[in-house]
């Protein structure tokens, strides 16, 4: 292809394949507080966002780190959860973000904290490599333990895959753990050639989810590779493989048609033994026939969209070098984490957690942060997080049970009906002050659409219903929003398309429903939707099934607020 086709992201990977540009010479320098334009475009393969704070553009430009740690399956240690949390409040702004990928995010790091803080996550032996950048991202798996015999051999399964397509370069050591530029010449950086990713790694980010049929706790059908697990029908507690998904994915861009988000599709079904190979595969095909002309254009997802899942398979086959099998039957019926305590099969108890927008932080009411701390500090349980940004705190003792209760319920964290049911499958996107893409508040107003979407269930009487609820702040889908029940994306300050009719299994994407809802009036435009469901809805059948059913398609009428 030629070069000037090519978009400046992949000049810039070719120009130095190690990954490491300025950065090194940039840390050396504590008077300079920023990264250059090019190596903002480096250090998030280092897992690193360089953003400001939106809030403050009008008296200047203060600029802050994001970090995103690499978390496999979202499972760190107690040890490792106190090292983190207390790097939050030395370096970032004394709250630790869990995401939709289930991993933490620290924001709010100033560029003279910034080596301290990822000195300290190495030290924990937490790394942020490939966080984000045109690689593989964090793999997910389930985390909630016992929701399935299969769970550790599948959290197994996605930790060796995410550690045979993590980058080669020793530039992220030489920077992040040895505290200096990567000591190679112009030359040998220009001639550095990654095995997998070669010297323009992917055309865009890469992302992968194992999940265990029929809970889709991963969101599988969002990523551009999904593995679903596939048990012996024979005997419950033997993996035989998985089923193979390819092309999910769910960013798009207003009144650009040619950008969409697309549920991924089944292309066949491998044994166990040949996941790696087989990620690797789907994870080459991609590196070879993206586009890398138009980053808006360059994921997975339209691959699939524009060549079918059939023609692709045939690309994954000769790069794997075996044949696919036929897909084994695999349902999934149900998403979603549980909440409060349930055994484990080992006998042991996990307590699952709400943590509302994913935020660990403390308030006057609700002292979550030091809540954590506490526990984790005093009865050294394993912290896992959950992809609907829900934590849960495992392996406890059965007589340990009573004094964690009260430790939270001092510090005004409720254990047995931690919020009402409306609120307990939702999540929002970070977006304002942090994220330089967001066209409207998320994470800062969700908690008050919550607030009235529960005082809407009371007038209605809907009791202890649950519902899918998700809120971003643009339409890149951050949050997931197109595979909710109710989705809300951003398209200006205050306004939201309003989506519904995302099934539970979260296996389709949903629609819009109507453009442009002022945030004041998104309740009015569910209340007759949901007062209809409550008289007509058929035994069992949730929300967004009922709108798919029952509200035929609209024109999409801009509601009256609309721009
Ligand atoms: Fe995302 C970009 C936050 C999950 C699709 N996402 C961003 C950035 C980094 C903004 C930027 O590029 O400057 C946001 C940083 C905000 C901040 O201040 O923290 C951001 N994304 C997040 C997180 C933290 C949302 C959350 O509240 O949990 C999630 C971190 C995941 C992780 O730990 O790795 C997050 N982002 C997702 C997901 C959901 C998922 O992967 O399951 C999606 C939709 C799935 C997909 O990829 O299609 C998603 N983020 C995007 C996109 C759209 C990509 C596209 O195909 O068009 C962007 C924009 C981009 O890449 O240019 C984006
Ligand atoms: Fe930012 Fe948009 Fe992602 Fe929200 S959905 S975090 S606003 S990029």
């Amino acid at each position: 292809m030629p070069t000037d086709a090519l978009t400046k992201e992949e000049l810039q990977k070719m120009a130095d394949p190690t990954l490491g540009g300025t950065i090194g010479e940039t840390m050396a320098q504590p008077e300079v507080d920023r990264f250059s334009v090019d190596d903002e475009k480096f250090i998030k393969f280092h897992g690193i966002y360089q953003q400001d704070d939106r809030d403050l553009r009008k008296t200047g430009k203060t600029y802050i780190m994001m970090i995103r740690a690499r978390i496999t399956g979202g499972i760190v240690s107690a040890e490792q959860y106190l090292a983190l949390d207390d790097l939050a409040t030395r370096h970032a702004n004394d709250t630790l973000r869990i995401t939709s990928r289930q991993t933490f995010q620290w924001h709010g790091v100033m560029k003279s904290g910034l080596g301290p803080l990822m000195k300290g996550l190495n030290e924990a032996l937490i790394s942020t490599i490939a966080a984000c950048g045109d690689v593989n991202r964090n793999v997910l798996a389930p985390s909630t333990p016992s929701t399935s015999p299969l769970a550790d051999l599948v959290q197994a399964d996605a930790l060796r895959v995410s550690d045979a397509l993590l980058p080669q370069t020793k530039a992220y050591h030489e920077i992040w753990v040895n505290g200096g530029p990567l000591k190679l010449t112009p030359d040998q950086k220009l001639a550095f050639e990654d095995p997998l990713y070669r010297r323009n790694y992917l055309p865009r980010k890469f992302k992968i989810a194992f999940a265990i049929p029929p809970l889709n706790d991963t969101d599988i059908f969002a990523n551009c590779l999904g593995f679903a697990a596939i048990a012996d029908p024979a005997n419950p507690a033997r993996l035989l493989g998985y089923n193979v998904l390819c092309g999910g994915g769910l960013g798009m861009s207003h009144g650009n048609e040619a950008t969409f988000p697309r549920a991924a599709d089944v292309l066949g079904f491998i044994p166990a033994d040949r996941v790696v190979e087989t990620a690797k595969a789907v994870m080459i095909a991609f590196r070879d026939h993206g586009d890398r002309t138009n980053r808006k254009h360059a994921r997975l997802k339209y691959v699939l969209a524009e060549k079918g899942p059939a023609w692709f398979r045939a690309e994954v086959e000769e790069r794997a070098g075996f044949k696919l099998e036929p897909a084994r039957a695999a349902v999934f019926t149900k998403q979603g984490d549980r909440f409060g305590w349930h055994r484990q099969s080992d006998g042991r108890w996990f307590l699952g957690m709400y943590v509302e927008t994913g935020r660990i932080k403390d308030t006057p009411e609700r002292r979550l942060k030091t809540a954590l701390r506490s526990v984790v500090a005093e009865f050294r349980p394993e912290v896992r997080l959950t992809t609907s940004q829900n934590l849960i705190l495992a392996g406890i003792p059965e007589e340990q049970r009573e004094a964690i209760n009260r430790r939270l319920a001092e510090h005004g964290v409720p254990v047995d009906r931690q919020v009402a049911a409306v609120r307990l499958n939702s999540m929002a996107c970070v977006a304002m002050p942090t994220c330089g893409l967001a066209l409207a508040e998320s994470e800062r107003v969700f908690p008050q659409l919550l607030d009235r979407l529960e005082a809407l269930f009371t007038e209605l009487a809907l009791g202890d219903e649950d519902i899918v609820v998700r809120m971003t702040g643009c339409p890149n889908g951050c949050a997931r929003p197109y595979m909710a029940e109710i989705g809300l994306v951003g398209r200006a300050p205050g306004k939201y398309n309003l989506h519904l009719g995302g099934v539970f299994a979260a296996t389709r994407i949903n629609r819009v429903y109507r453009e442009g809802v002022k945030f004041d009036d998104i309740i009015a435009e569910l209340r007759p939707l949901l007062a209809r469901w409550k008289q007509e809805r058929l035994p069992g059948e949730r929300f967004g099934e009922f709108v798919d059913r029952a509200v035929p398609p609209p024109e999409v009428p801009p509601a009256k607020s609309a721009a």
